[in-house]
């Protein structure tokens, strides 16, 4: 069990690292964007993975400090490749429900804008379905002042929140990532076949852009490709790259 004691150290201590992981657009396999995966390299365990200290982090609130971090680092690195590179993919960041909920989370991200200068689109919010189920008005306020800031959200595990969809109506909303459980199971799986289709075809219909989590095979990238679903991530393309890794990919040839 990760200690909080423990956390705060590697907040202290700049124990915390990023991953990206690239967004790949159909036309020619070009990166035009990454997820930014939270890692903590740890003294003795090694790297931690997200799923072991951010519940944890949630709990004492310790999420506050550690998302910041995380914007920042992003912002930052966005900053630096738009001055080196005259070009930046966008980057996502992953929310937790307590960082919505901490109306400072708005403020804080404006001040991180006007510090770099970084165009607001560059940086994209993933927001859990489970989260928006059962976050009420207040968080729903911060989600449309974040967006007012002209930052772009994205609903992360599309499809497994049991929901009525009553709710992407009210939203306001750029994205849907299309659960990995479907992608794994196609083509074959017919209920899986038939849920993403749906999804990438409401997904048109209400004018928000699509992707498709966990696309490991040819295979799956080629049915995915049949139901015009255009942007692509997961392990056939790459796994989450460190920082080195992926500029080495994507940017040493611009
Ligand atoms: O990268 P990995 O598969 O280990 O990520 C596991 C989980 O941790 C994913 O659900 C991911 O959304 C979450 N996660 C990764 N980075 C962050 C982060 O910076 N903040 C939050 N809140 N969750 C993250
Ligand atoms: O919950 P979220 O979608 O934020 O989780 C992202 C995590 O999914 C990443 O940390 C990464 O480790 C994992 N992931 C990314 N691509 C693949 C993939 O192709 N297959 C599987 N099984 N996991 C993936
Ligand atoms: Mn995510
Ligand atoms: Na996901």
């Amino acid at each position: 069990q990760v200690l909080e004691s423990e956390l705060h150290k590697a907040l202290q201590e700049s124990r915390f690292i990023l991953r990206f992981q690239p967004q790949i657009a159909d036309d020619d396999y070009k990166c035009i964007g990454a997820e930014a995966l939270l890692r903590w390299s740890h003294p003795t365990e090694g790297i931690v993975s997200p799923t072991e200290f951010i519940p944890i982090a949630e709990q004492n609130h310790l999420i506050i400090p550690i998302g910041e971090w995380v914007l920042k680092q992003v912002c930052h690195q966005i900053k630096y490749w738009l001055e080196t590179y005259g070009y930046s993919p966008f980057i996502t960041v992953n929310l937790s429900a307590v960082q919505i909920r901490n109306s400072d989370l708005v403020h804080y991200i404006e001040k991180l804008l006007e510090q770099t200068q970084i165009p607001p689109h560059l940086l994209e919010l993933e927001i859990t379905e489970t989260v928006l189920l059962h976050e009420g008005r207040a968080s729903i306020e911060v989600l449309n002042q974040l967006r007012n800031l002209g930052l772009k959200l994205s609903i992360d595990d599309f499809g497994t929140g049991y929901s009525s969809l009553n709710y992407l109506k009210r939203l306001p909303l750029d994205k849907l990532k299309i659960d990995r459980s479907f992608v794994k199971d196609i083509p074959g799986d017919p209920d899986s076949e038939t849920i993403i289709n749906t999804i990438i075809n409401m997904s048109h219909d209400m004018g928000l852009e699509v992707i498709a989590e966990g696309v490991e095979t040819k295979e799956q990238l080629n049915y995915l490709l049949a139901e015009q679903c255009c942007l692509f991530q997961g392990f056939y393309f790459d796994p989450p790259l460190s920082l080195k890794q992926f500029e080495t990919k994507y940017f040493d040839n611009l």
